[in-house]
């Protein structure tokens, strides 16, 4: 945001600015209303809704074009199916939001309303599964979770109702089709990411911060506006810690039987958060073409005496921008000023403005405005549809660019623990130290840089600067560390 980059203040004040600016956002763009009377819960409106719509889009084609399918289980999860394996239900019991009563009548079984489904797939794939040929088995469905969190909520980043959960659960063969799978899901996710132009960290959680019930976590992170990292999404191999709690089993060809090896992987409504957050600027949001509800907006700037051509002009060109395929909106409104209506739709985040002026339809041309720098150009209104499309192109690009620079320069290697304290003081980011591979360490680390373990490097080879900075022996690999959500 430029609101941060362009001032030099205390890393707090970044982070009340930074959620001041967020909230506002939200509301005024249109996206969610978080006053919903239940702490943790808001609602989409109409313009976030579509947002929503347009980025959901994306991972269904992604996953759909990789053999997944799409199916819809119920909320309700029995405490003993919960229960059944035991990682899982430790990590999750508290968390979780208990259906206790039928009416006034107490149930026999309490039953959970998902805080993920695991615990929902485990018996219908056993009844599923018999042998090979039903495998690999990938099902996702995209769903709303709860989940019980105590830190702090805020819309979309930490709800207690997340009502946009894409969970994604596979069953395999063998640990080496899991394997190739979890690469396959990383693959997938790196490509949504993209899209949307929002750079991220894979990092290998450590043991002690891995999901509850899986062999190990790959996750993504990206670092928001106020410094802080954010985890917008999970990629997990679960062995078969669930295979043999939920005796999902198959016949190999040779009539012997197996337990399956399981996958899941999942994203939130974070990623909505983050594609705000990391584009947008003091004007409001900035989005991504492809995922902007408009695309285009075309404003007509009447003069006395020239009303009807302006008016007649703005028509044609949204027609043709309509025609070439982008999603255009015409804003003819009449009881507010042209200046009004570049305000409301710069904070709603529209890309490209096309404003036509008497001078415009005098020189048969049109004057478009990028939202990211607000450069404005002209262009012939024959060639509009053309030149609108070239434009977005080149936002697209810039705004991935600039994201990733922007992030890439908040991610440090260090040598010691003051040196990682300091950086993460001054400006947020993700600091890299040294690490000998022992949890010890790393959970010293947390308390000494008083910082997150995000966990080890899985997109670069990790280049630790010198010895473990707790035990000083070796450093195998490197710990990455943050100031998290
Ligand atoms: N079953 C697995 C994979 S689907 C699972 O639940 N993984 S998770 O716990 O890591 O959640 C997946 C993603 O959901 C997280 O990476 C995070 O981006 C998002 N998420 C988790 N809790 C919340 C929450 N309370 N509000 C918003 N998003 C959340
Ligand atoms: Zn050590």
């Amino acid at each position: 945001m430029v609101i941060i980059a362009k001032v030099r203040v205390s890393r707090e004040e970044w982070s009340s600015r930074f959620s001041e600016w967020y909230r506002r956002m939200l509301m005024e763009a249109g996206i969610m209303d978080y006053r919903y009377p239940v702490k943790g819960c808001g609602v989409w409106l109409p313009y976030g809704f579509k947002l929503r719509k347009l980025i959901l889009d994306i991972m269904r084609g992604l996953l759909d074009s990789t053999g997944h399918q799409e199916v819809l289980f119920p909320t309700l999860i029995p405490e003993d199916m919960l229960a059944k394996e035991a990682e899982h239900i430790r990590g999750f019991e508290e968390e979780c939001f208990w259906v206790t009563h039928g009416g006034l009548k107490p149930l026999g079984t309490k039953l959970a309303l998902r805080p993920t489904s695991e615990t929902a797939f485990g018996p219908m794939f056993k009844l599923w599964i018999h042998s090979h040929a039903d495998l690999p088995m990938k099902l996702y469905q995209v769903v709303n979770m709860f989940r019980y969190e105590t830190k702090a909520t805020r819309p979309l980043i930490r709800m207690r109702e997340v009502l946009t959960f894409k969970e994604a659960h596979t069953c395999h063969a063998t640990p080496e089709e899991a394997e190739r799978n979890i690469r396959e899901a990383i693959g997938i996710y790196k490509r949504f990411f993209d899209a949307l132009g929002v750079p991220y960290l894979i990092s290998r959680r450590p043991e002690w911060d891995k999901f509850a019930g899986a062999v190990y976590t790959i996750a993504f992170d990206t670092i928001m506006p106020d410094g802080r990292a954010m985890q917008i999404g999970t990629v997990h191999n679960l062995g078969q810690n669930f295979s043999r709690a939920f005796e999902i089993t198959y016949e190999r060809p040779d009539g012997t039987h197996e337990f399956v090896w399981q996958t899941c992987y999942g994203i939130s409504g974070r990623v909505v958060a983050a594609v705000m957050a990391i584009h947008g600027d003091d004007h409001g949001l900035v989005l991504p073409p492809r995922v902007a509800p408009i695309q285009v907006v075309v404003v007509p700037i009447p003069f006395k005496g020239a009303e009807e051509a302006v008016y007649q002009a703005s028509r044609e060109v949204a027609e043709r921008l309509r025609e070439a395929g982008l999603r255009t909106y015409l804003d003819e409104r009449a009881d507010v000023t042209p200046g009004e209506k570049f305000y409301y739709w710069e904070r709603k985040g529209v890309p490209v403005r096309v404003e036509i002026g008497p001078r415009d339809v005098e020189r048969q041309q049109a004057t478009l405005v990028r939202r990211d720098t607000l450069d404005r150009s002209e262009v012939p209104i024959a060639k509009v549809a053309e030149a609108v499309k070239a434009l977005l192109k080149h936002l697209t690009e810039a705004l991935r660019e600039r994201a990733w620079s922007w992030m890439k320069e908040r991610v440090k290697p260090a040598v010691g623990v003051e040196e990682a304290r300091e950086f993460l003081e001054a400006r947020g980011g993700v600091v890299e130290l040294p690490w000998c591979g022992d949890d010890e360490c790393g959970q010293r680390l947390e308390e000494e840089v008083d910082a997150r373990v995000l966990g080890t490097p899985e997109d670069v080879e990790a280049k630790p600067l010198g010895p473990c900075p707790i035990c000083g022996r070796e450093a195998k690999t490197v710990l990455r560390m943050a100031r998290t959500y």
